[in-house]
């Protein structure tokens, strides 16, 4: 390969493209406000840098994370979406599987990101909507641009306490929650070094509108669940996924099918989880230890240190995402925090973790047949 320069770049692509790390920070709320709270991060968007400020035995100590985007406390929706989300929707278009997380503590925008404001009763589209509701519309306006023959397929998954819920299956299937009749769901291993989750309802869509509706029924199917089973929210996982087949010709008259698949995940609130793994004492007496998020931060470390043995199947998040995590998924992480100094112990932790997860590498490739 010496010596030919376009080489370089597939060169470049063989060693990998490294995860994406966005860092968002909120802004602080109106009781915040009121209190007069103290505010210790400063984001500098132009330089992509964020600055907590840190007072340790009455001196100042402030600390700086680069990371691949910065968005600020008043950043809106749409400014996210269009710089950070918008061109990973188009390299779902284009064939490539992509996953965005989003990571932080309960209550720093985790849900608003990836969620955001109620759909409007009136159809109008919320301008604070968040990065689900907006992938899903550029997708539509892209394949209906196109006049493209396309077909697509959403899933809808919660993830707690290591048991998964299909937030699409039929109402009748999980009402009795011991019933013996209820879909068994189970993660399978392909046979190829993936997993599927036996028993998913798949649905198929042909609208943007049908998809709003799917989510409408499957966030309420959520709140029904966390009710009744005393859930914790901020302790479950959702992975939303939409898989989509392209029919596309070739300039030499071929047909080629690609398939691109775009998995969003809402995780955990990550405050249970310390920088050294397990939070011990209380936490853990508590039963708060949240497997999955914890096997999540080992294999992001052994990924990072090349430690040889990656814990994929220490947890269901990370069995079913491993693709994402070393995989030939591209992957990007929206880290959230506050601005708080009441938060600056987890938010400190968040930004270590979010600055390691920079250093993974994936090897995305192309899904064409
Ligand atoms: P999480 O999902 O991480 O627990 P939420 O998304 O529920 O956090 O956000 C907590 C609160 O902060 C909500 O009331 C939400 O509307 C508000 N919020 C979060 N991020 C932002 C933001 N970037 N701009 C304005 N309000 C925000
Ligand atoms: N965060 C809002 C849901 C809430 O908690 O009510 S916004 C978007 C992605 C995943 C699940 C729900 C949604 C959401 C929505 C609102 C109202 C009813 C159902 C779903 C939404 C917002 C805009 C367009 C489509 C869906």
């Amino acid at each position: 390969r010496s010596g030919d320069s376009n080489s370089s770049s597939k060169h470049d692509k063989d060693k990998g493209v490294n995860v994406q790390v966005i860092l968002r920070c909120r802004p602080l709320s109106a009781d915040e406000m009121r209190l007069h709270t103290p505010v210790v991060i400063s984001c500098n968007e132009n330089r992509r840098e964020v600055c907590a400020v840190q007072n340790i035995a009455n001196k100042q100590i402030d600390r700086s994370f680069l990371f691949d985007k910065v968005f600020g406390p008043s950043s809106q929706q749409k400014e996210l979406f269009e710089l950070a989300v918008s061109p990973i929707v188009n390299e779902v278009l284009e064939g490539y599987n992509c996953t965005i997380f989003a990571y932080g503590q309960t209550g720093t925008g985790k849900t608003y990101t990836m969620e955001g404001g109620a759909r409007k009763k009136n159809g109008e589209f919320p301008s604070d909507a968040g990065v689900i509701p907006r992938s899903v519309k550029q997708i539509f306006d892209i394949l209906e641009a196109q006049n493209a023959e396309y077909s697509m397929k959403v899933t809808f998954l919660e993830l707690y306490n290591e048991e998964i819920t299909d937030l699409l299956a039929p109402e009748e299937t999980t009402k009795f929650i011991d019933d013996k009749s209820k879909k068994p769901i189970a993660l399978m291993e392909d046979g190829k070094g993936g997993v599927f989750v036996r028993g998913l309802e798949e649905e198929l869509v042909t609208t943007a509108n049908e998809i709003y509706k799917i989510l409408e029924k499957g966030s309420a199917k959520r709140r029904t669940a966390e009710t009744l089973l005393n859930k914790q929210s901020s302790r479950s996982h959702s992975i939303f996924s939409i898989t989509i087949h392209i029919k596309e010709c070739t300039p030499e008259g071929e047909e080629v099918i690609k398939c691109g698949k775009l998995n969003l995940v809402d995780l955990a609130g990550s405050e249970n989880i310390s920088r050294s793994g397990a939070r011990e004492g209380r936490a853990r007496e508590a039963g708060e230890i949240n497997k999955s998020l914890l096997t999540l931060g080992r294999v992001i470390n052994a990924l990072v240190e090349h430690s040889g043995h990656v814990p994929y199947r220490d947890s269901k998040l990370t069995r079913l995402l491993r693709d994402s995590l070393g995989g030939k998924t591209k992957t990007c992480i929206i880290a959230t925090i506050s601005p708080s100094i009441h938060c600056l112990e987890e938010t400190l932790s968040t930004l270590d973790y979010a600055h390691r997860a920079k250093n993974i590498k994936n090897k995305p490739e192309i899904n064409q047949k």
